[in-house]
Order: structure tokens, then C-alpha cells, then sequence
């Protein structure tokens, strides 16, 4: 009999259980308002050094009454300063005012008038009490409203976090006997909730992994941000998240990855991690071969751009070689992590030569590879042959041509060629530039130097080209 009570019980509290919407109930601290005026749409009195009320310090804001003049204008306190957020719903509002009087009577000055200001305006209930201002600054505040009065009016969190949010307060003399009325402090405390939602974890099918809130606060506010994390059991893997309700699917900042953030719904919400007893194909890894850089007579940088897909690492190297002829040579396999661009940088290039290049790519299932492109190294100087450009006035000339190749041939093909011509390199413009402008020692150059270095080099041609 009991078991079944408690059976029912059971039932009937989890039935009721995670639906409701709870809410947090929350309290601002006291504030101060930063500004403060003086209002003249109630009585004929004004109030002194009304900056005294915006903090409790036995400084006054002070009207002095009269049996003729015997209520004060609005003493104004605005500018609150709160920040209360803007999910929340404003539950009530309370204000404290530190104030008393002078003369030794007690029934005299009474409040007149307590009314909230909301967006500037004076207006909702009036809540002043019955109750007389004391003889004597005591240090106490007199309570007006509380965590559930909000005195009349609509309030947003807007309305309460503006600058035009405050408190208007006007006193009454009821006597013959003028007499001060002094507000030494006036202060605002707000009441608010803000709803909660439930985020409730499940796996879909049952048994295949699990679905957990590693955040770990459930219930949360809207817009909260929630750390989730899916864990496939052996034999299955993940797929996605969904959410219910499915507008709530918005929320996550990547439904496909296992471990990602759920923003909260203004609702009650269940995540649902799915897995699959199929292993997922990977994203393959892509490379492409990006145009070459850095070129010069004997060097160039060689670029691409790959991604690994879903792959831990990957292995990179170019392929290069003499444009459409030779055998390709291979740099050498190199392993990484990261997506992103990589270059190589080659030496030891032939100048004014085509080159092909092309980027390799290895990984798990295989060899893949950009296009092949082609560059081409610099000329090794133009003119080609300074002195004797000068001397027969042109770079084409038959004889140049003689002594270009050799230079290609031979000289650059040995170490002390190789220094001879770029000695000869950076001699020769002024050299050159001398010869150019004699037309005697153009002719000289031409008939005793030139030719017959011509003469001796194509005759030997036979031995060099081979
Ligand atoms: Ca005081
Ligand atoms: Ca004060």
C-alpha cells in the first residue's frame, strides 16, 4: 500500500518535474542617483544645494517652510546608473530616503509627494505615508515600495538602466512654525527575475554514446552559452546534434563537431547527440600549386597551398625539373600538421632556363597533386656581352652569338669560368660605355680582340660544344 503511494508519487513528481520554467530572483545593490533638479510642478517652495541628497553624508538638499508657503517643489534624483539585464522582468522597486527637519516638534513636515520618474516624467502612484519626517538626522532611511511594488507602471530594464529613471519627493508643513526640511540621501534598490530554460542531454539511438553538458548549470538564461560533448561508444561514431524544439538548432555553433557550444533558447530545449555504427567518410586532403616566387638566374621558391581534410598529417614535396624534358627530380617528403601554404626554395638553376614544377601531396590513402607549372630563370644579363656589344653596335651580331654560347657552355660550367664571368660582369659597363662612344676604339676592339677570340673560339668549337 505505501509502495504504491510512493510509486505514484514518483510518477506524478517526474511528470511535473523538468517542464516548468523556473525563474532566478535577483536584487540590485542600493544605488545613488548622479543627478539631481528641482521640479516646480508641485508646490511654491524650492529646495538649496540639491546635489546634497545623491550620497548619505549629512550634507542636505534643505527647503525652508513656512505656514504661507508650506510645500516644496520636487526634489529630483535621476540618473541611476543601474545595469540590470535585459532578460530580466522587473519585479519591484524600493526607495530609501534619509531625511528629517528642524524644531523640536514631532507632527510637522510630512511627506507631500513620492512618485517614480520614468523617462523623465514624474508619474505613477504616490507613495507617501503618514508618517512624520524625524527631528533629528538618525541616520535612517524611511522605506518607500518594495520587492514586489512596482509603484503603478510598466517597467522595462531599459526603463530602469536610462538616465531618466529616478525619484521625485515633495514635504508638507503642517504647523504655524517655519521650519527646514533637509533629504540628506536618496537611494533606489530594484527587484527583478530572469527566466531560466532546462537543457536536457539525450543520445539517439539509446546506447550508441553520450550526450554531456559539461557546462553543468542547467537550468540556464537565454543566450547563456553551454559547452556540450558527445563520446561514441565503440563501434559508432558521431554524426550530429540536433535540437527540440528545432528552431532551437540555431543555437549551436557547429552541429557536426562532437565537442562544440549550445546557446540557450529562450525555452526549454533537449540536445540530441546521433551516432552511427558507420564509420563517416573523411574529407581528403587537397594541394594546389601556387605560381612560383623568388625568381632569379640560379634560384627560385617554389609555393602551394594545401588543407589535410580530416587527416592528422600529411607528407609535402615538389617535383621539378627542365621544362618538358629531363626526368623529374623530387625534394624530399616533409610531414605536417597544419593547413596552410608551404614553399621550397631551390638553387643551383641553370640560367635563362624553363623549368616545370608541380606539388605532391601523401597521406593515409595515397598520392595526390596540383597542376604543373613553369617558370623560368633569369637571363644572366642583357646586353649579353658588354665590351663586345660596344664594339659591333648591336647584340645580335653573329660573333656575339659565338661568344654567348661559349660563355654558356663552357665558362659557366666550371668554378673559374664562373668567377671570370661575373668579374667580367661588373667590369665591363664602364668599360663598354667608353668603347660605345670612340668610334676608333670600336673599330680596334672589333679587328684585334674581339675577332680573333671569335676566330679561335669558333674554330674550337668542335672540342668545346662536346
Ligand atoms: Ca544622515
Ligand atoms: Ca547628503
Amino acid at each position: 500500500m505505501i509502495f504504491a503511494l510512493v510509486l505514484v508519487l514518483s510518477l506524478v513528481l517526474i511528470m511535473a518535474g523538468p517542464m516548468a520554467t523556473p525563474v532566478q530572483a535577483k536584487e540590485s545593490e542600493p544605488r545613488s542617483g548622479q543627478t539631481a533638479d528641482v521640479v516646480d510642478s508641485i508646490g511654491t517652495v524650492t529646495w538649496d544645494n540639491v546635489s546634497n541628497a545623491l550620497q548619505q553624508d549629512n550634507y542636505y538638499a534643505s527647503a525652508i517652510l513656512t505656514q504661507a508657503n508650506n510645500t516644496t517643489y520636487y526634489l529630483k534624483a535621476t540618473n541611476f546608473g543601474f545595469a540590470i539585464s535585459s532578460n530580466a522582468t522587473i519585479q519591484g522597486i524600493k526607495v530609501e530616503v534619509d531625511r528629517s527637519k528642524s524644531g523640536d516638534q514631532t507632527l510637522e513636515v510630512f511627506d507631500n509627494s513620492i512618485k517614480l520618474v520614468k523617462g523623465g516624467a514624474i508619474s505613477g502612484t504616490d507613495r507617501s505615508t503618514g508618517f512624520p519626517w524625524p527631528n533629528s538626522d538618525i541616520g535612517a532611511y524611511a522605506v518607500y515600495g518594495n520587492s514586489t511594488d512596482l509603484w503603478g507602471l510598466e517597467w522595462d530594464p531599459g526603463d530602469i538602466n536610462g538616465p531618466d529613471f529616478g525619484v521625485a519627493i515633495s514635504a508638507v508643513l503642517d504647523g504655524d512654525d517655519a521650519r527646514n526640511a533637509w533629504v540628506d540621501h536618496i537611494r533606489i534598490t530594484v527587484y527583478y527575475t530572469i527566466d531560466e530554460y532546462h537543457l536536457t542531454m539525450a543520445v539517439n539511438p539509446p546506447g550508441t554514446g553520450t550526450a554531456t553538458d559539461q557546462t553543468g548549470m542547467s537550468p540556464y538564461e537565454v543566450d547563456e552559452p553551454v559547452a556540450i560533448e558527445a563520446v561514441a561508444n565503440t563501434g559508432y561514431w558521431f554524426v550530429e546534434w540536433t535540437a527540440d524544439p528545432p528552431e532551437a538548432s540555431d543555437g549551436f555553433a557547429d552541429a557536426e563537431l562532437a565537442e562544440t557550444i549550445f546557446t540557450m533558447p529562450a525555452c526549454n530545449v533537449t540536445v540530441t547527440a546521433s551516432f552511427s555504427d558507420e564509420e563517416p567518410l573523411k574529407d581528403p586532403p587537397e594541394v594546389t600549386t601556387v605560381a612560383a616566387s623568388g625568381i632569379s638566374r640560379y634560384t627560385a621558391t617554389l609555393n602551394m597551398d594545401y588543407t589535410r581534410g580530416d587527416y592528422t598529417s600529411v607528407q609535402l614535396r615538389f617535383a621539378y625539373r627542365v621544362h618538358g624534358t629531363t626526368p623529374w627530380t623530387y625534394g624530399v617528403w616533409i610531414t605536417r600538421t597544419q593547413n596552410g601554404p608551404w614553399h621550397d626554395t631551390l638553387g643551383e638553376l641553370t640560367a635563362g632556363t624553363e623549368y616545370d614544377f608541380q606539388a605532391q601531396l601523401k597521406y593515409d590513402l595515397g598520392q595526390i597533386e596540383g597542376a604543373i607549372l613553369q617558370f623560368e630563370t633569369d637571363e644572366l644579363g642583357s646586353p649579353i656581352c658588354f665590351i663586345a656589344t660596344a664594339a659591333y653596335g648591336t647584340p645580335s651580331a653573329e660573333q656575339i652569338d659565338v661568344l654567348r654560347e661559349f660563355r654558356d657552355s663552357v665558362l659557366l660550367k666550371s668554378t673559374a669560368g664562373s668567377v671570370f664571368v661575373s668579374l667580367y660582369y661588373q667590369l665591363s659597363p664602364p668599360v663598354a660605355d667608353f668603347i660605345a662612344g670612340n668610334e676608333l676604339l670600336r673599330t680596334l676592339v672589333r679587328e684585334f680582340l674581339i675577332d680573333p677570340i671569335v676566330c679561335v673560339v669558333e674554330s674550337t668549337g668542335n672540342i668545346w660544344r662536346n
